[in-house]
C-alpha cells in the first residue's frame, strides 16, 4: 500500500525534535516544539518511538518521564504538517504508522511511564498523556479532546484509554463537545493522579520517578503487564493469569531481596532484576 511521506518511519540516529536524558534510572523524554506547542509532526513520532525503544533496551533505565518543553504538553497532530498531505494520503496509515506503534510502545513497556502534564493536551497529545501509567499535573495543565473540533472521531487510544479512566458517559461528553478540562476537574475526574503547583511539578515528578526506578523493576512491569490483561478478562480468567505471573515475579532477585530484606528489618535494595 502506498504510503504518504508524513507516514513513513524511519530510525533517527539524533534527535531534532525532542531531548531525550537518562540519569539515576530515570529516561526523561521531552517533546520539543515549544513554538507549535509541541504539536506532533511524523518527526517527533519517529524520535520518540526510537527513544522508547531504547528505553525499553537499557536495563539501566527503571522509569520513563514524558513532558512538553515550554507552555504545553502536546497539542496533538501538527495540522500544519497535516495540511500538505497529497491525495493518496491515508489517514488510517498515517495511524497506523505513527501514534499506533508509539502508544503501543508505551503500552507494552514493562517500566512505569509517567506524564508529567506540564500545560495543554489534547488530541493526539492527549492521547500519549492517557498511555503513561500515571499522569502528575501541574495547576496550569489542561485536557482537550480537540477532535470534534475538526470534525473528528478520537484516534490515538483515547477511545479506549478515556472511558476507563473516567466512564464512557464523562468520556463521550468531552469527546463529543470538546470541552477544556482543567488540572483540578481532571484530578476529580480520575484523568491524572495528582496535581501540584507548575512550580514543584519538575521536583514532584523526578521525585517519583527516582523512587519508582529503585523499586523492584521486574514486579512493576509485571504489575502493568497484568493489570493490562486484566482489563480484557473474565474474573476467573484474571485470577489465573495473576497465578502465573506470579510465578515469574517470585523467581526475580529482587522477590528475594525483599523478603531478605524484611526479615533483616532493613530497607531492600532492589537492583530491577
Ligand atoms: C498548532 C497546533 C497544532 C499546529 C497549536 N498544530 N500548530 C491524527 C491524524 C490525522 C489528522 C488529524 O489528527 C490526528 C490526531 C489529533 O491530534 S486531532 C487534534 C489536533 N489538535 C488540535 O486540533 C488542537 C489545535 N490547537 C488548539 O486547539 C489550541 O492551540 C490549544 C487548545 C491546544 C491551545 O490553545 P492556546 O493556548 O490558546 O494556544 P494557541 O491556539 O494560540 O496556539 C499557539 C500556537 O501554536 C499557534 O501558533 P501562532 O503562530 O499563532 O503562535 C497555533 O497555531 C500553534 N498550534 N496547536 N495542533
Amino acid at each position: 500500500m502506498a504510503q504518504s511521506p508524513i507516514s513513513m518511519m524511519t530510525t533517527p540516529t539524533s534527535f531534532e525534535t525532542i531531548l531525550f536524558d537518562i540519569a539515576e534510572g530515570v529516561a526523561t523524554i521531552t517533546l520539543n516544539r515549544p513554538d507549535r506547542l509541541n504539536a506532533l509532526t511524523t518527526s517527533i513520532s519517529q524520535e520518540m518511538l526510537a527513544a522508547l525503544k531504547t528505553c525499553a533496551r537499557d536495563d539501566m533505565v527503571r522509569c520513563v518521564v514524558i513532558t512538553g518543553a515550554g507552555r504545553a504538553f502536546s497539542a496533538g497532530q501538527d495540522l500544519a504538517e497535516f495540511a500538505q498531505v497529497d491525495d493518496d494520503f491515508s489517514v488510517a496509515d498515517h495511524l497506523r504508522h505513527g501514534y499506533h506503534r508509539l502508544v503501543l510502545a508505551m503500552h507494552q513497556l514493562e517500566k512505569p511511564i509517567l506524564a508529567a502534564v506540564n500545560g495543554v493536551a489534547a488530541g493526539a497529545g492527549l492521547g500519549l498523556a492517557l498511555a503513561a501509567d500515571m499522569r502528575i499535573a501541574s495547576d496550569k495543565a489542561s485536557f482537550v479532546t480537540a477532535f470534534i473540533g475538526i470534525g473528528l472521531a478520537p484516534d490515538s487510544g483515547v477511545s479506549w484509554h478515556l472511558q476507563r479512566l473516567i466512564g464512557p458517559a464523562r468520556a463521550f461528553e468531552l469527546l463529543a463537545t470538546g470541552r477544556k478540562v482543567g488540572a483540578e476537574e481532571a484530578l476529580r475526574l480520575g484523568l491524572v493522579n495528582q496535581v501540584v503547583p507548575a512550580e514543584s511539578l519538575e521536583e514532584t515528578v523526578n521525585g517519583l520517578a527516582r523512587q519508582l526506578a529503585q523499586g523492584p523493576t521486574r514486579g512493576i512491569g509485571l504489575t502493568k503487564r497484568t493489570l493490562n490483561k486484566a482489563a480484557d478478562m473474565t474474573l476467573a480468567q484474571a485470577l489465573e493469569y495473576e497465578a502465573q505471573i506470579q510465578e515469574i515475579a517470585l523467581r526475580t532477585r529482587d522477590h528475594q531481596e525483599g523478603v531478605l530484606a524484611f526479615l533483616e528489618k532493613r530497607p531492600p535494595k532492589f537492583e530491577g532484576r
